[in-house]
């Protein structure tokens, strides 16, 4: 008896804290088995972290643009997480479950779910925490052209800028004029504007993070030219506004961290 008064206590408790969630939250609560419901009320109740703390990102400790690209987007939305480490030599059986296909970092584990791919990742991630500050527009067209660029920084600006800095002899050559011309697309797609995603930081400039900061790093350590102040003007107060921004330089690995690693690859 004094078990089952303390079982209703508890309960009430429990439906309590269930009102303070957010209604995304208490949507999500939903979904959980009981004692997962259960488990997450008592962790909002002792430590006021919500349902969102159930995430955790495969790959959160490492040096990746991809896994800093949702480090971004879960800091700018507020939500808690667990950062998980991997090592991308010797792949985790959590990494294989939950991302079999390309077995890469990063991966958001939410309410045990995994999402694999980065900008995947960053566009669940706005879809879920409609709370926060918006990543991506609403407006059909102009959400479609900022995918557009998001993936256009994917296939034709990261790869060939990559490839002029750690190639060598023909394909770096081949590599640079790539790179000069996709750079050239960023370099007009940012004139006359502060962030890609106008006033503030959006889904392209989160895209663009190895543009921005890795980028200029690893053409030190490698001696290759590829965004000087001369040729793009543009892209280059952009990259200095992007990473002076308060809430970026709080996200972005050390400088040396990352020299030391580029030095030996
Ligand atoms: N397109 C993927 C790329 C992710 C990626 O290349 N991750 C690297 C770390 S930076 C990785 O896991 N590499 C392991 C491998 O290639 O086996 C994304 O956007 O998430």
């Amino acid at each position: 008896m004094a078990l089952c008064l303390q079982r209703r206590a508890s309960f009430q408790a429990l439906r309590r804290a269930a009102r303070l969630l957010s209604p995304p939250a208490r949507h999500a609560a939903r979904l959980l088995s009981p004692p997962a419901r259960h488990a997450a009320l008592l962790l909002r109740l002792v430590s006021g972290v919500s349902y969102h703390a159930l995430s955790r990102l495969l790959g959160g400790l490492g040096f990746s643009p991809y896994v800093n690209r949702v480090e971004m987007a879960l800091k700018l939305k507020g939500v808690e997480y667990e950062p998980i480490a991997e090592d991308v030599k010797n792949k985790s059986p959590l990494l294989l479950q939950h991302n079999p296909v390309h077995k890469k970092v990063p991966v958001l584990i939410h309410n045990g779910k995994g999402i694999a791919e980065s900008l995947i990742i960053v566009e669940y991630i706005d879809q879920v925490w409609q709370e926060g500050p918006p990543i991506l527009p609403k407006d059909p067209y102009q959400r479609a052209m900022t995918r557009f660029w998001a993936k256009f920084i994917d296939e034709k600006c990261i790869i060939a800028t990559w490839k002029a800095c750690c190639s060598t002899g023909e394909e770096q050559e081949k590599s640079k004029e790539e790179s000069m011309e996709a750079l050239k697309f960023l370099e007009d797609e940012i004139k006359g504007k502060k962030f890609f995603g106008g006033e503030n930081i959006g889904f392209v400039d989160i895209a663009a993070n190895f543009i921005g900061y890795w980028l200029p790093i690893i053409s030190e350590v490698k001696g290759v030219q590829l965004i000087t102040e001369e040729k793009f003007p543009n892209l280059w107060r952009w990259m200095n506004d992007y990473c002076n921004d308060n809430f970026v330089k709080g996200i972005l690995p050390s400088k040396d961290a990352l020299v030391e690693r580029f030095k030996s690859k």
